[in-house]
């Protein structure tokens, strides 16, 4: 992973461009359910297989669908993301985000196993990642822009992930994309259509695949209804 290594940001970021072909992603869209959808105030979102219970649990003994791990989830064990996770992958929340929409600046917390893999499809966009303030209000906190492209897969452990919040403006465009503001300009797969646009972004319909390994996993409620396995 570490040619991958997103650098300025605390550790750990990384991001892979072309993680997944065109037809993989054309594969995975056509397979999304359209009657699974949960609609929020600014965007739609899918849980799979399951939402989690107020106590943070997964109550489910179903496994991810297969259009979720096919080719995907082979693909994280060859690159160990998920190597210290107790599940290994057991959770993906599908989010779909329509030009102007956004998700508020949060942090993933502690109901997973402190590894995010992200794999984006459909249009690019900016994440703001923001180092958490200490509470004193008066610390000039860290800021990092990451452009995700679609196919790409971007992953968040160690001090990255409990030491920073991230989240999507609601905008129309992103812009001023550069060597200079984006933390991984770098390791883009194509930096032609960002120079070419002036440093702009359009944006275009993204949704993207979240990847967790949740802590606490129960089949009870499966047992109960005489479908669990033992
Ligand atoms: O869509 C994304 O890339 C971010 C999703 C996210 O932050 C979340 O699901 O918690």
């Amino acid at each position: 992973m570490e040619p991958h290594r997103i650098p300025s940001i605390p550790a750990s970021m990384y991001y892979i461009p072309n993680f997944i072909s065109p037809d993989e992603e054309s594969h995975i869209l056509n397979k999304i359910p359209s009657n699974r959808w949960i609609t929020l105030t600014h965007r739609r979102l899918q849980s799979l297989p399951a939402r989690l219970t107020a106590t943070n649990t997964l109550l489910s003994s179903t496994p991810l669908p297969e259009f979720l791990t096919t080719p995907i989830t082979p693909r994280f064990n060859g690159l160990e993301i998920f190597a210290g996770a107790p599940h290994g992958v057991n959770h993906c929340l599908i989010n779909e985000y329509l030009p102007g929409q956004g998700i508020m600046p949060h942090e993933d917390g502690a109901a997973y196993h402190p590894v995010v893999a992200t794999v984006s499809l459909g249009g690019t966009v900016v994440l703001d990642v923001t180092e958490k303030g200490g509470g004193s209000g008066g610390e000039k906190l860290g800021k990092w822009r990451i452009l995700q492209e679609p196919r790409s897969l971007l992953v968040t452990m160690g001090s990255a992930y409990t030491d920073t919040l991230h989240g999507i403006a609601e905008v129309h465009e992103d812009d001023d994309l550069n060597a200079e503001t984006v933390a991984n300009w770098e390791l883009l797969g194509d930096r032609e259509p960002f120079i070419a646009n002036g440093g702009l972004n359009t944006r275009t319909t993204r949704i993207s695949l979240t990847y967790r390994d949740v802590k606490k996993v129960s089949t009870i409620g499966s047992k109960i209804l005489g479908r669990g396995k033992s």
